[in-house]
């Protein structure tokens, strides 16, 4: 098929697109990483943005650099549907983590302009730019910012280079003073919906294709430092207070605390100082992200690490400080959101979706916060994500566009006229 053959909204176009918006990264040799209010960040919006003017959309960048677009319903001004995801990624990502759900929302929309429907409401997508919070540490800073939600604190916040997020929106041509412009009243949407893939093996292994997600687990994020006495490594072990033999022991704890508790937790980021092979380690910093369908698992997990970590610390005479860098509450998605989905689903006869619990955290955990939300996932393969590895399959998106844009016709679909209650037959009249 020549490019012009390929329909503009199939799987086909919407994998080339992923494939266009992976090549804006900081990374060589086809790794991918784009991070908020960046060169690459400010060039996918603009790429997005014309591919929702194609999409018969009218396109802005709001006050916290979310690229959004909005096509009007039956009559201008009618509260929205929100469609998407993010285009940020975590340091050498896959190309479909939130992308694929912003690319799928345009070509639903695409779809839906071309067809005429009569719209009960206005369609919007939104590609948030900072879900994974890899440049400023606290994640969903443009969801936040959408939902009004957003902490002026943060604006202090400070990326790798000591670029503050207040400094960061001004590079990027903003106003941090304006952010509050990017705030959605509930009344002005109707709700969220996000296509996303899965992160996990469970539609794979159930040899599905979609699935549904029931919850969007809690996280919690921490910043640990435990502190000792650097020293030489001659030093004999009865006089050592080394700072990375307890911070494995407390790596150690968390894996083994988090397990028995069925919670996940992950140690993604660890430095040692002064990191010298001859020098017994005086400070080590290593952070926390932990996990659960329930918040009050997850905080009884975080209780019970905390109360280990100081007893390992004591005991090795050592100190532990920790500092939350991101929290975000599990979040129910909406049944009447989750109903439309699968309805989505079931005019694309695929079997009965599985409902899923999502480990991994999304932006909707924020949008949540205006208005109702929930999502659709997609398959991918062996369940890799935040990997260059990160795979979909072309069948996988033709059917979950098509599922989206079904289940954004079934809420725009008038709802079914109520059966007459049936009133009980006259009894029949006794003939002469
Ligand atoms: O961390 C997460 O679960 C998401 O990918 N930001
Ligand atoms: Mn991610
Ligand atoms: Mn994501």
């Amino acid at each position: 098929m020549t490019d012009a053959e390929i329909p503009r909204t199939g799987a086909l176009s919407i994998l080339a697109r992923c494939d266009e918006l992976a090549t804006f990264s900081t990374l060589p040799d086809g790794l991918i990483r784009r991070v908020y209010l960046s060169d690459e960040h400010r060039a996918v919006n603009e790429l997005a943005g014309r591919w929702m003017i194609e999409a018969g959309m009218s396109t802005w960048q709001d006050a916290a650099g979310n690229q959004c677009g909005r096509l009007e319903g039956r009559t201008p001004g009618l509260p929205a549907l929100l469609l998407g995801s993010h285009l940020d990624t975590v340091p050498s990502a896959g190309r479909y983590d939130g992308i694929l759900g912003v690319l799928i929302a345009i070509a639903a929309v695409d779809r839906i302009h071309t067809s005429g429907l009569d719209l009960p409401f206005a369609l919007e997508v939104v590609a948030f730019g900072d879900e994974e919070g890899t440049r400023f540490g606290r994640a969903l800073l443009g969801s936040r910012a959408l939902a009004g939600t957003f902490d002026p604190a943060w604006l202090d916040l400070t990326d790798e280079n000591g670029t503050s997020l207040r400094d960061a929106y001004t590079a990027f041509g903003l106003d941090s003073d304006r952010l509050g412009d990017a705030a959605r009243s509930p009344a002005s949407l109707v709700g969220y919906l996000e296509a996303h893939i899965e992160q996990g093996p469970y539609l794979e292994e159930a040899g599905h294709a979609l699935g549904i997600v029931s919850t969007i687990a809690g996280a919690r994020r921490f910043a640990i430092t435990v502190i000792g006495h650097a020293g030489h490594s001659g030093t004999p072990f009865d006089r050592r207070h080394d700072a990375l033999a307890g911070a494995s022991e407390i790596i150690g704890l968390i894996e083994r605390t988090a397990r028995e508790a069925g919670l996940i937790a992950t140690v993604g980021h660890l430095e040692v100082y002064p990191n010298a092979v001859n020098v017994i380690p005086g400070r080590v910093e290593l952070s926390l992200d932990l996990r659960a369908e329930f918040d009050a698992d997850r905080d009884a997990v975080w209780h019970d690490l905390s109360d280990g970590m100081t007893a390992i610390c004591e005991r090795r005479g050592l100190t532990v400080s920790t500092r939350q860098t991101h929290g975000a509450p599990a979040v129910a998605c909406s049944p009447r959101l989750r109903e439309a989905i699968a309805r989505g689903i079931a005019s694309t006869e695929h079997p009965e979706p599985l409902l899923l619990l999502s480990r991994a955290g999304h932006d909707g955990m924020a949008v949540a916060d205006v208005t109702d939300v929930a999502m659709l996932f997609v398959r991918c393969r062996g369940g890799v994500s935040h990997h260059p590895d990160e795979h979909v399959l072309e069948c996988d998106v033709a059917v979950a566009t098509d599922a989206f844009e079904a289940a954004v016709r079934a809420l725009a679909a008038p709802p079914a006229p109520a059966l007459p209650t049936a009133t009980p037959a006259a009894p029949p009249t006794a003939t002469p």
